[in-house]
């Protein structure tokens, strides 16, 4: 029994000294692992405390470009009204696009060429005329209107606005001289391209002739047949078949009326009948001006445009003015509207002589 006794208290010591042993050890190795993680957690600390500097020093600078931004954003939000005033100005300011009629005053010296541009353009000016010496060219505004189409303004193209439709006349005097007629003809070449693409629409050129009627009384002088038969009507018809320009109107002024009437007043003959006489007495000349354009392009009218007693004795500028514009108004605003503000025609007595 005593025998039996030891050896389980001498088992049972071995096991608790075995356990005491192995609790040590392990608490030993417990305490290095600790040890190994503390260390682990003190580097984590430190990097973790650097990251916490830099994301103050970061969160110190994003304060910072907050606080610009928002002085900029109040920067904006003014602009913005200031923007939103203009755009408002710019709505009801409309823009303005001007289009123009090329119109060129052909003749020979002296027929009044000068006086007709003067009394669309200055009629206030009486100064007395002298000779052209060099070509001219002059705005004569004809009409203005407000498109339905809007169309984007030039100073904020987002935006539509009224746009104010300007037409005018881009009139050309020259001189009535023969060596100006190659001039002539390189600024019809030009500017039928210009009409063309500056409009959209399928226009030309109108050409005023004038002569001074007077001549009619002795028939007509050399010079005025020599500049009807000048290359300048031959180099038309040629440019029109090669499509390099389009007459849209030929315009023929009988100017001086006053002078000639004097001839016919004892004869009892009406306007009319005059002016049927004067167009088969230019047949000849008219005839060189065949073919650059159909017959019902063609008018004519008499005018007296002298500055002396110019108010009472002028006739036929307005008129004039009508005819040059009619076809040009009308492919803008139709020809009921255009009748209406032109309401005087001229006559085509010499459209037969175009046929
Ligand atoms: N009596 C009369 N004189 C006129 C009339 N029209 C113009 N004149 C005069 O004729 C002269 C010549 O007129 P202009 O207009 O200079 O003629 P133009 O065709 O321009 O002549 P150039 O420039 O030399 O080619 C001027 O003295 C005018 O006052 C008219 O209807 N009747
Ligand atoms: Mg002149």
């Amino acid at each position: 029994m005593g025998n039996v006794d030891w050896n389980i208290a001498a088992t049972a010591i071995t096991a608790v000294i075995s356990s005491i042993v192995a609790w040590l050890f392990t608490r030993h190795l417990t305490k290095g692992s600790q040890a190994t993680t503390i260390n682990a957690l003190e580097v984590q600390l430190i990097s973790l405390k650097e990251k916490n500097v830099q994301l103050e020093t970061q969160h110190n600078l994003i304060q910072k470009d907050l606080e610009k931004s928002k002085v900029i954003i109040d920067q904006l939000k003014d602009k913005e009204s200031q923007l939103l005033k203009i755009h408002d100005v710019l709505k009801r300011a409309g823009v303005a696009t001007t289009y123009h009629q090329p119109v060129v005053l052909v003749g020979p010296r002296s027929v009044g060429k000068t006086s007709l541009l003067t009394q669309w353009n200055a009629p206030w000016n009486h100064a007395k005329l002298t000779p052209t010496t060099t070509y001219k060219m002059s705005h004569v505004p004809i009409h203005d209107f407000i498109d339905k189409d809007l169309k984007p303004h030039f100073a904020c193209p987002e935006f539509l606005t009224q746009n104010h439709v300007h037409l005018a006349l881009k009139l050309f005097d020259f001189p009535g001289e023969l060596s100006y007629q190659e001039k002539i003809c390189e600024i019809i070449v030009k500017e039928t391209e210009q009409v063309k693409q500056n409009t959209g629409k399928n226009l030309g050129i109108v050409i005023v002739c004038m002569f001074d009627c007077e001549e009619i009384v002795n028939g007509l002088s050399s010079e005025t047949y020599k500049y009807y038969n000048g290359d300048l009507f031959k180099n038309i018809r040629r440019m029109i078949s090669h499509s390099q320009v389009s007459i849209d109107k030929l315009v023929i002024v009988l100017n001086k009326y006053d002078n000639l009437k004097k001839h016919y007043d004892k004869n009892n003959i009406n306007d009319n009948e005059l002016l049927e006489l004067c167009i088969d007495k230019l047949e000849d000349t008219l005839k060189l001006l065949h073919g650059i354009c159909s017959p019902g392009k063609v008018c004519e009218l008499f005018t007296i445009l002298s500055r002396e007693d110019m108010i009472f004795n002028n006739q036929g500028a307005t008129i004039a003015l009508g005819e040059v514009s009619r076809h040009f108004v009308e492919s803008f605003i139709g020809a009921n509207a255009t009748d209406k503000i032109f309401e005087h025609r001229a006559t085509n007595v010499a459209a037969e002589k175009f046929l």
